[in-house]
């Protein structure tokens, strides 16, 4: 049948862990991705990304504490690993306000944590030059998750309970009513409720809707970097994730993963890019970020060979204030958007899921999602929507 309880578009691992919660709770749910899967064109491919407590604000941490409890089901569901425990250095000037606001947000929420003087800095973390004056925090609960295996598994798992994924189907058409009808380019489906999860390609499909949001898509250089002596910062080292704040290469943060999927590499980023178009990603070809990155690594990662080995794409859908939008649609109650994960989305999947299925059920959501609503882009009063 082409009728569902909800119609879930865009398969990245927002809109996967939403159609998981949806399966859960008994909805008959319709999960539409525009490429076959798996594919590497959206935000939720590549082999790792970093799972920490540690962040700027308080709402953040705490959403974390649950969400590693629903990572570790799926892993039990799945029987598959998906995380390692690595623990995420935190480096910046001991004064700088992301530093500070990182450690406050650790301590306030008690958050196991380390904190390496200078003195102890190197016997700790060997083959790093910290930049004098920064501090050095650990926040020991962080580490790797495994981002591809992660997608599989909670597809699998929503595949399981009963749910209906159709790759390869690029949605064309959406009519919004009390029963949305989506038309893809081989299908017409029709649902109580629509969510759209589509990453990059959330304003394309908001446009169906007659809703913009501020987001913008920049491509991101996944870089990864030669260890001269092979092992220096591996993962089997104990080598942890690092984030380095403010610093005098650049504004927004770096931040790397100890060597582990490609042995010998270590990736190592830049928390910002060029923007693109999502359909053409690979002609935006900007490399003044890794630039930045080579800099860096030549000042601090002294066993780094400071020219990346591999580039691979990414890219994020970015808010005016970095923070997500999880909401409902503002003229429509029955369609509910999560967009805009701003590049550090993908640990909370487990948790937007829940929180997304919360909104499509017309349940009170488990946590106060008064940062994510639209209506902070607004600057007109609510009824001008
Ligand atoms: O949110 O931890 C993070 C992150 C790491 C790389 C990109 N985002």
């Amino acid at each position: 049948s082409r009728d569902f309880d909800c119609i879930v578009i865009g398969a990245g691992i927002q809109g996967s862990f939403t159609a998981y919660h949806l399966a859960k709770s008994g909805r008959k749910t319709l999960l539409l991705e525009q490429f076959v899967l798996p594919h590497s064109r959206g935000s939720s491919h590549g082999q790792t990304r970093i799972t920490r407590k540690a962040y700027e604000q308080d709402f953040y941490t705490q959403m974390m504490e649950e969400c590693y409890q629903l990572w570790a089901q799926l892993e039990k569901e799945a029987n598959v690993k998906l995380y390692r425990r690595t623990g995420l250095l935190i480096m910046g000037p001991e004064n700088g306000r992301d530093f500070l606001l990182f450690k406050n947000t650790l301590l306030k929420n008690k958050v196991p944590t380390v904190t390496l003087e200078p003195s102890e800095f190197s016997q700790h973390i060997p083959h790093v030059n910290r930049n004098p004056g920064d501090g050095a925090i650990v926040d020991t609960t962080a580490g790797v998750l495994y981002a591809d295996r992660a997608l599989k598994a909670v597809q699998g798992v929503f595949h399981r309970l009963g749910g209906v994924i159709k790759d390869g189907e690029k949605v064309i058409d959406i009519q919004t009513g009390p029963v949305v009808t989506v038309t893809t380019a081989s299908g017409v489906y029709k649902a109580k409720s629509l969510v759209i999860t589509a990453g990059p390609w959330a304003n394309r499909l908001l446009s169906h809707t007659n809703l913009q949001l501020p987001l913008q898509v920049v491509k991101i250089n996944v870089c990864y970097w030669r260890e001269k002596i092979p092992g220096t910062y591996s993962v089997t080292k104990r080598f942890p994730c690092f984030i380095q704040t403010e610093c005098k290469e650049g504004k927004y943060h770096i931040y790397g993963l100890p060597s582990n999927e490609y042995p010998g590499l270590m990736k190592v980023c830049y928390h910002m890019g060029s923007e693109t178009d999502p359909d053409e990603r690979d002609r935006q070809t900007d490399r003044w970020d890794i630039d930045i990155l080579s800099h860096y690594i030549t000042r601090c990662f002294p066993g780094l060979v400071p020219i990346p080995a591999v580039v691979e794409s990414c890219m994020y859908t970015v808010t005016p204030d970095h923070h997500f939008v999880l909401d409902r649609h503002p003229s429509h109650s029955n369609i509910i958007i999560g967009a805009g994960f701003s590049g550090h989305g993908f640990k909370f999947g487990p948790i937007v899921g829940k929180l997304l299925c919360e909104l499509t059920l017309g349940l009170v959501p488990s946590y106060d999602l008064s940062p994510f609503k639209i209506q902070r882009f607004l600057s007109q009063p609510k009824s001008a929507l």
